[in-house]
């Protein structure tokens, strides 16, 4: 069985938002043409409390973009995104969101960031991802949304780990970019891990 990822479609991650990613805007629409040919389609929302420790306004004197240790995990900070129940972390207006079949949040734990749906940055916690895919016999994975470069980048990596099949959707991808390179330097990664790099329109064919 195979399933549709959805990553962090938020409208903080969107155009004017919070942690704007370049181009996200245009993942939408793919996505919602994408949904009618999968029966599982699952979203993740990053949900951060609001005193949540990747937000650099809860250190003193830190900015976006500066580097801390945070409980011995090198940790970028972010401005402030995706606050739980705020309008930031809503999915983007435009989404389908109506045939989304479960809902995964992450990053609610205020003393660790989650890239990845499947863990923590410290593979401490898991959240319910790996439970549920394997409840509905799902070992096929289509993967798209945001960041290439962060959560996408290390939710390939988990999956490729944990032994699913991956497609990376990577026209319905966009990085952040903090370097210039960060999102085909991740792309570059995931596939020599393991994961197959695909165009929606070879899927929106089927
Ligand atoms: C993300 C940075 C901080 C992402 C989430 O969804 O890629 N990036 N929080
Ligand atoms: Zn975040």
């Amino acid at each position: 069985m195979k399933a549709l990822l959805l990553i962090d479609l938020q409208n903080d991650f969107c155009h004017l938002g919070a942690l704007e990613v370049k181009e996200a805007n245009s993942i939408i629409p793919i996505a919602n043409d994408l949904m009618s040919h999968f029966d599982e389609i699952v979203a993740s929302q990053d949900w951060h409390p609001a005193d949540h420790l990747s937000f650099a306004a809860n250190h003193y004197w830190k900015k976006p973009g500066q580097i801390i240790d945070l409980n011995g995990l090198e940790q970028i900070l972010w401005p402030i995104h995706c606050v739980q129940n705020s309008m930031g972390a809503a999915f983007h207006d435009g989404l389908n969101t109506q045939k989304i079949t479960k809902v995964i949040y992450k990053g609610t734990d205020k003393s660790i960031d989650s890239y990845s749906v499947f863990y923590d940055n410290g593979h401490l916690k898991a959240t319910d991802l790996h439970d549920y895919l394997q409840s509905k016999n799902i070992k096929e994975l289509y993967i798209l949304g945001l960041a290439t470069d962060y959560c996408v980048q290390f939710t390939v990596l988990d999956a490729l780990e944990l032994n699913y099949t991956v497609y990376l959707i990577q026209d319905a991808c966009k990085a952040v970019n903090l370097n210039e390179n960060d999102g085909q330097n991740a792309i570059l990664k995931m596939q020599e891990k393991g994961a197959i790099i695909i165009n929606s329109n070879e899927l929106l064919g089927l």
